[in-house]
C-alpha cells in the first residue's frame, strides 16, 4: 500500500463512484496472484491448461462482441480540440467525464476494485513512468502482471510525487454501444469502459505508453513510438541497436525475434529483442538518441505463429502465458491457433466457447485476433540489456510498410528531416493483391496513426525538432518494405531471417562502410552490396526490387500531397518542402 496522498485521494472518489464490495491492493506477490488465477478458473474466467505441457498458463475468452481495439470509439478529450487533430476522436473532456462517470457509476456493485501499481519501464530507471490501474477484471491484473512491472516496489519508486497516470477500467455489461476508451493527456488519465479486451484495458500498453505518453514526450523532450528494438551482434562481438515502426499485420514481433540465416549464424552473427512493440526513445548524457522498451512481456498476435515463423516467439508461449480467443484441445488441455500447424485438435472448443472439430469445421478455432500474453523473460533471445533501464543506443530508424509496388526493398533518407518526411509518408496496402496490383494505400505516419495523443501535425514537428537537438548524433533513417510482388502475386524478396541481409547493410551504412546510389527518393544500395550467400536469388532479381520507378513516384506524390492537406496550419513547412524536394527530382 500507498501512503501517497494523490493516490489515495483519487481511489476514494473513484469508489464512491463505483461502489466495489471490497478493494484489493495488488503487491506483486505470486502468493497473491496464485489466488487471484485460483480464484478466476473457480468462476469460470480463466480456464486451467496442461501443466505438464503448459506450466504456468490459462485460456480465457472474451464476450464475441469484444475482440479487437475500437478505433471508432477510442477519443483524446484535450481542452481544445485542435489540439487532438484530426485524425483522432475528441469530446470535450467535462462532457466526456460526465458521459464516463454516467456509465460507471455504480459498475462495481458486487464486485472487488483492484488496485494495480505499476511502472512502465524498469523501475526507478530515469526513462520510466508510474501508472496505477484500477480494475474489476482479474484478467486485467495477471495481464497487467505480465506486461507491466507490479507491485510494491513501485510506491516506493513514487514516493509521494503527484506524477502518475490515472487509470479507471470498468467492465459494466460489455455493452458494445456504451464502450469508450477515453485519454485525458493534459490530466494524465485514462477510462475505459465495457470492454475487456486486452488493447482496450490493458491501460499501460497503447493507452498510456503510447497515446498518453506521445503527449507527454512532446511537453518533455522525448519520444513515445510504436516501435520494435533489437540488436544485432556482428561477429566481432559488437551490437548495434536499431528501432522500427511498421503498421501491423507486418511482421513487427517477427523481425525484432529475427533468426540469422545459417550463413549468417555460423560466422557469429545473433539477434537480441529488446521490444516488439513500443520504444520510449531520449537523448542520452552522450547527445545520441537511447531507448527502453517501457513493457515487460509480449501481447502478440496467435494466428501465424509458428515453429518457422517465429519459433523464438512460440518458445514464448509455453509457459507463464495467457492465451485470450485460440480454440482449445479438450483431450489434453492444450491451445491452437490457425497457420500453429497442421494438426487441430477435432475435440475442440473455438474461441467463441462452442464445441469444434479443426478436422472437418470451416469456422475459425481462433479468432484472427487472438493474443497470447508472454513474459519477456520467456523469450530465448531477450537481450541483456532488457532490464537495466539504461536503454540502448540507437543507431538505425526504420519505417516500413506492406507495398506490392512502388517502394523498394530498402532506401536511406537523404537527412534526418527527409527522414521525418518518409515516416510521415508511412502506408500500407490493405489488400494485398494476388495479380500485384496495387491495392488500396492507408497512409498511417510511423504507424502511429491510432496510438498518437495529440495532433499529428505537432508530431511531425516533435520529430523534427528531436533531430535539430541530436545534431550530427542523430540516427540514420531508413525505409524497408519486405512485401514487393511479382507479376504472378508472389513475394520476391524471402523476408523472416533473410531480412537480416537488409540490416547489414543500414548498420554497414550508418558507419560510412557500404555504398549506395541516389534516387529521388533517397539512396537505395547497390545490388552487389546485399549479401546473398546461401539464397537462391540472381542479383537481376534482387535489383528489380532495389529499382526506383519515377512515374510510380509521380503518383505516390499526389497522393501525399493529399494526405498533407488534413494537417492543414499545422503541417510543418520543413515536410512540405521535402515533398516539394521530392517531386522537383522526379522531374
Ligand atoms: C498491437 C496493435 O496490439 O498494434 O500491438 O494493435
Ligand atoms: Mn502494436
Amino acid at each position: 500500500m500507498t501512503k501517497n496522498q494523490s493516490v489515495l485521494k483519487w481511489i476514494e472518489e473513484m469508489k464512491a463512484l463505483v461502489t466495489p464490495k471490497d478493494v484489493v491492493w495488488i503487491d506483486g506477490s505470486e502468493e497473491q496472484l496464485e489466488a487471484l488465477r485460483k480464484e478466476a478458473c473457480t468462476t469460470g474466467e480463466m480456464i486451467k491448461l496442461n501443466q505438464e505441457k503448459l506450466p504456468g498458463c490459462y485460456l480465457h475468452r472474451t464476450a464475441v462482441n469484444d475482440v479487437a481495439r475500437v478505433e471508432d470509439r477510442t477519443f483524446i478529450c484535450s481542452r481544445k480540440e485542435e489540439d487532438a487533430g484530426p485524425t483522432n476522436h475528441w469530446m470535450e473532456p467535462q462532457k466526456c467525464y460526465k458521459m464516463l462517470y454516467d456509465i460507471a457509476r455504480g459498475s462495481y456493485k458486487g464486485r472487488t476494485m483492484y488496485v494495480i501499481p505499476y511502472s512502465m519501464g524498469p523501475i526507478g530507471s530515469p526513462f520510466s513512468k508510474i501508472g496505477v490501474e484500477l480494475t474489476d477484471s482479474i484478467y486485467v491484473v495477471l495481464n497487467m502482471s505480465i506486461m507491466t512491472r507490479t507491485g510494491d516496489k513501485v510506491w516506493e519508486s513514487l514516493g509521494d510525487s503527484s506524477d502518475w497516470v490515472r487509470g479507471l477500467h470498468a467492465k459494466c455489461d460489455i455493452d458494445a454501444e456504451k464502450r469508450y476508451i477515453c485519454h485525458f493527456p493534459e490530466d494524465n488519465t485514462i477510462i475505459s469502459v465495457n470492454s475487456g479486451y486486452g488493447g482496450n484495458v490493458l491501460l499501460g500498453k497503447k493507452c498510456f505508453a503510447l497515446r498518453i505518453a506521445s503527449f507527454l514526450g512532446k511537453n518533455e523532450g522525448w519520444m513515445a513510438e510504436h516501435m520494435l528494438i533489437l540488436g544485432v551482434q556482428n561477429p566481432k562481438g559488437e551490437i548495434k541497436y536499431i528501432s522500427a515502426a511498421f503498421p501491423s499485420a507486418c511482421g513487427k514481433t517477427n523481425l525484432a525475434m529475427l533468426i540469422p540465416p545459417e550463413v549468417y549464424r555460423k560466422k557469429g552473427y545473433k539477434v537480441w529483442t529488446v521490444g516488439d512493440d513500443i520504444a520510449w526513445m531520449r537523448i542520452g548524457p552522450d547527445g545520441r538518441l537511447w531507448a527502453v522498451n517501457p513493457e515487460n512481456g509480449f501481447f502478440g498476435v496467435a494466428p501465424g505463429t509458428n515453429a518457422k515463423s517465429n519459433p523464438n516467439a512460440l518458445e514464448c508461449t509455453h509457459k507463464g502465458t495467457i492465451f485470450t480467443n485460440v480454440a482449445e484441445n479438450l483431450d489434453d488441455k492444450t491451445v491452437w491457433w490457425e497457420g500453429l500447424d497442421k494438426n487441430p485438435p477435432e475435440n475442440g472448443v473455438d474461441w467463441k466457447g462452442n464445441p469444434w472439430n479443426g478436422k472437418t469445421s470451416t469456422e475459425k478455432g481462433a479468432h484472427p485476433n487472438s493474443r497470447f500474453t508472454a513474459p519477456a523473460k520467456n523469450c530465448p533471445c531477450v537481450s541483456p540489456e532488457f532490464d537495466k533501464g539504461t536503454g540502448v543506443p540507437i543507431s538505425a530508424i526504420i519505417f516500413g510498410g506492406r507495398r506490392a509496388q512502388t517502394t523498394p526493398l530498402v532506401y536511406q533518407s537523404r537527412d534526418w528531416n527527409n527522414g521525418v518526411f518518409v515516416g510521415s509518408i508511412m502506408a500500407s496496402e490493405t489488400t494485398a493483391a494476388a495479380t500485384g496490383a496495387v491495392g488500396v494505400v492507408r497512409r498511417d505516419p510511423m504507424a502511429m496513426l491510432p496510438f498518437c495523443g495529440y495532433h499529428m501535425g505537432d508530431y511531425f514537428q516533435h520529430w523534427i525538432d528531436m533531430g535539430e537537438k541530436l545534431g550530427d548524433k542523430a540516427p540514420k533513417i531508413f525505409n524497408v518494405n519486405w512485401f514487393r510482388l511479382n507479376q504472378d502475386g508472389h513475394f520476391i524478396w524471402p523476408g523472416f531471417g533473410d531480412n537480416l541481409r537488409v540490416l547489414e547493410w543500414i548498420l554497414a551504412r550508418c558507419e560510412g562502410k557500404a555504398d549506395a546510389v541516389e534516387t529521388p527518393i533517397g539512396f537505395v544500395p547497390k545490388a552487389e552490396d546485399i549479401n546473398l550467400d546461401g539464397l537462391d536469388m540472381s542479383r537481376e532479381t534482387l535489383q528489380s526490387i532495389l529499382n526506383v520507378n519515377k512515374e510510380q513516384w509521380a503518383k505516390e506524390a499526389e497522393g501525399i500531397s493529399e494526405f498533407y492537406k488534413k494537417f492543414g496550419d499545422k503541417m510543418p513547412k520543413t515536410l512540405k518542402e521535402e515533398l516539394n524536394g521530392l517531386q522537383g527530382r522526379l522531374k
